[in-house]
């Protein structure tokens, strides 16, 4: 039988990538995100290839996430891939001048978004004594830039709770991974400027990663024999050295 794999963020980006990547390969999707225009599209186009149902709530309301991941019908309940990749940047701006609404979204959505949808699926993996979460970390997540700060923290935070659930959940023999990429060209400059002009500057003058080569990392770890674990995986563009270093020469 073939595996269910559920994807928070799918509306666009790295999470819409890796639902169309999952669908080629025939994974049943439960699809997560707040635009159900957006979801019944992808649904729409991916039904061809695969099972998909939707989920429509946002992951910073926990009594929605846990209602959302109850209510899958019987044959999208068994969750064997679970991917937490919902999340933004929110401001750009030097700790003394950020905004106490952008932290409260990032720190609600990036990391207690991510708790409680791990909170819903988790027992039922554990129950199975099976199942492979990855969690869409950052190079954010690996080293602190100027004025990333708490985008930074947030990220640091999933990293840190990936290594705490690849230990609590090792006695189940279930896998927990990272994947953390540098620049990714999605809606997430944006969000992160608010639709600002800012946001065309960040991805100009050199070829940033794109969302699918990002999911095709993420099938990579997913499609690994059961006795290897992918647990952290950092890329970047061939332009990107770090989170400062970018080479737009060419
Ligand atoms: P996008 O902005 O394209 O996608 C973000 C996704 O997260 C959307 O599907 C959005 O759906 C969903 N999302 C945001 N807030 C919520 C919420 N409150 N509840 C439910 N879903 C939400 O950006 P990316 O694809 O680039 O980002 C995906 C992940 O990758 C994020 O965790 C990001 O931090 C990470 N990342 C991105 C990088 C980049 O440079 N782009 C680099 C490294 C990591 P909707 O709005 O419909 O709810
Ligand atoms: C996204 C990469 O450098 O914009 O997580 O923080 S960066």
């Amino acid at each position: 039988m073939n595996k269910t794999a559920l994807i928070t963020g799918a509306t666009s980006g790295i999470g819409e990538a890796t639902a169309y990547e999952f669908a080629k390969q025939g994974i049943n999707l439960v699809l997560c995100g707040r635009r159900l225009e957006r979801l019944n599209t992808i649904q729409k186009a991916l039904e061809r290839l695969t099972n998909v149902h939707i989920l429509n709530f946002d992951v910073r309301d926990k009594d929605q996430a846990f209602k959302a991941i109850a209510s899958l019908p019987d044959k999208f309940k068994t969750i064997d891939i679970l991917i937490n990749n919902a999340g933004n940047a929110h401001g750009l701006d030097p700790i003394e001048s950020g905004h106490v609404d952008d932290w409260d979204a990032m720190m609600d959505i990036n990391v207690k978004g991510l708790l409680y949808v791990s909170k819903a699926v988790i027992p039922q993996m554990t129950a199975r004594r099976s199942g492979h979460i990855i969690n869409i970390g950052s190079s954010a997540g690996k080293e602190v830039y100027p004025k990333g700060n708490v985008y930074c923290a947030s990220k640091h935070a999933v990293l840190a709770i990936t290594e705490g659930m690849r230990i609590d959940l090792n006695a189940y023999g279930i896998k927990v991974g990272a994947i953390n990429p540098g620049l990714v060209e999605t809606e997430f400059s944006k969000v992160r400027f608010k639709g600002g002009t800012e946001a065309n500057a960040v991805y100009t003058g050199f070829k940033a990663l794109q969302a699918k080569d990002v999911a095709e990392v993420i099938y990579f770890a997913v499609s690994r024999p059961p006795h290897v674990n992918i647990a952290d995986v950092l890329m970047f563009c061939t332009a990107q050295a770090n989170s400062t270093l970018v080479n737009k020469s060419k």
